[in-house]
């Protein structure tokens, strides 16, 4: 009777997963935004709909430059901005005459999508379009049914002849168009258009795939969660943390000695990364189409502290002991192999447990990385780390949560034995990485 009981619960609010893309997208954990336009050359953040589409002039666009860029700094993929509030069109779209074709660059031959999504696919890194839906330019806008056709003529032209596309950005910024009307947006009819374009796309923001952190600094709560109540129902919602690694989200000059330091970029990667979430970092081109010299400076650091960081893992070498184990298969020895589809998991039914680790003699670190499957859902709701002082244990962190990635910093620590404790779980937890890191900027 009981175990029926259960059953039915289980059945009734079974625990949310990831789909495929979503599961893909998540352990890319690292991608970028390229916002790039007519604002870049007219030095705004909102242009007004009205600039002349002459004033789009980049001097050296290249964009494998900027490919190369991301390829270096571990960016798996790009956004771009192919059309900002101002509506000004970064390929020579069929149904407006507000871009690219009547800009002096490449002689109004040219088109910015193609060149970026070609760079980026030499690299083998992904493609998102970041579409405004809030248009200042386009005359039928606020006319809604009729801007709502222009905007699924758009996203067709942008599904249709650029190759795969993973991520589909659309905007929550609204206001009014050229006519102060209200536009209403026919979201339903957007969405079934890129599913049956592009299926294995992601819509993220105004979309169901992708949930906005609600900032634009980078930063997830602690205990950030993917399962999200919609009404009476639980789905997979991940979060996505968007910020600039500039004040703006366009390219100005002046604020070429303004880009985020190395510590910023840090600490904004331990907040989102760090707390199960993806980190969208926007990197914008300059007027000459590349990706300025600063910037590249920066993200060369941001490469190597995060090599740094992960290089050193003293679980590596440790000696492992489960409190109980499901079998051979999900033994504690999978918590260090690198693979994020192999898992411990306890004995059957056990929905809590603990791992003990052994470094082999002290060591000091001040980051605990904890990993679950996320194949398998969110299972963990609570776990802390905990390390031996003169034969009493000590809760170094401890928090809910575990998601795809956990990255708790605490002050210095020099132990030897350490363990990591699943207090709480839905399901029997799936833990596939358990790290021990020093980071030498905290
Ligand atoms: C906001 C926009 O208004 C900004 O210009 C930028 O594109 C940012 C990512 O989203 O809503």
């Amino acid at each position: 009777m009981f175990g029926l009981a259960v059953a039915m619960a289980l059945a009734a609010d079974p625990l949310p997963l990831p789909s495929p893309q979503q599961l893909a997208w998540q352990r890319h954990e690292f991608i970028a935004f390229a916002h790039f336009g007519m604002n870049t050359f007219t030095d705004r953040e909102w242009g007004e709909g009205k600039e002349d589409p002459k004033l789009f002039n980049p001097t050296d666009f290249d964009a494998r430059q900027w490919a190369a860029v991301l390829k270096d700094a571990g960016v798996k993929l790009l956004i771009l901005t192919a059309k900002h509030h101002d509506g000004f069109c970064l390929w020579p779209s069929r149904f407006t005459e507000h871009c690219v074709k009547n800009s002096p660059w490449r002689g109004g031959k040219g088109d910015v999508v193609r060149e970026v999504v070609d760079a980026l696919r030499e690299k083998q890194i992904r493609v998102g379009l970041y579409l405004s839906p809030w248009d200042r330019n386009q005359p039928t806008y606020g006319d809604s049914p009729k801007y709502n056709q222009y905007f699924r003529n758009q996203l067709r032209e942008l599904l249709t002849n650029y190759g795969p596309v993973d991520e589909v950005w659309f905007d929550g910024a609204c206001g009014e168009g050229p006519n102060g009307k209200k536009q209403e947006y026919d979201w339903p009819s957007c969405y079934a258009l890129v599913r049956q374009l592009q299926p294995k796309a992601l819509i993220a923001i105004c979309g169901p795939d992708i949930r906005w952190v609600g900032n634009e600094s980078g930063v997830a709560r602690e205990n950030e969660s993917s399962v999200v109540k919609q009404g009476e129902r639980a789905t997979w919602y991940p979060a996505e943390c968007d910020v600039s690694i500039r004040p703006g989200w366009f390219y100005h000059r002046s604020e070429d000695n303004k880009v985020k330091s190395l510590a910023t970029l840090a600490d904004i990667y331990f907040k989102s990364v760090g707390r199960n979430s993806v980190l969208l970092l926007n990197i914008p081109p300059d007027r000459r189409g590349r990706i300025a010299d600063p910037d590249v400076a920066r993200l060369k650091e941001f490469r190597a502290f995060l090599d740094r960081l992960y290089a050193t893992d003293f679980i590596q070498a440790a000696k492992i002991m489960a409190s109980s184990r499901l079998d051979a298969a999900h033994s504690e020895d999978q918590l260090r192999d690198g693979d994020p589809d192999t898992y411990w998991m306890p004995a059957a039914g056990q929905t809590t447990g603990r791992v003990e680790f052994d470094l082999g003699q002290p060591r000091t670190f001040n980051v605990a990385r904890i990993q679950e499957d996320i194949a398998l859902g969110e299972r963990v709701q609570a776990c802390h780390v905990e390390v031996l002082e003169a034969g009493k244990w000590r809760v170094i962190t401890s928090g809910g949560v575990i998601g795809h990635k956990q990255l708790r910093r605490f002050p210095a620590v020099t132990a030897q034995r350490v363990r990591l404790v699943i207090d709480e779980a839905c399901a029997p937890p799936a833990i596939s990485e358990f790290g021990l890191h020093f980071n030498p900027l905290d």
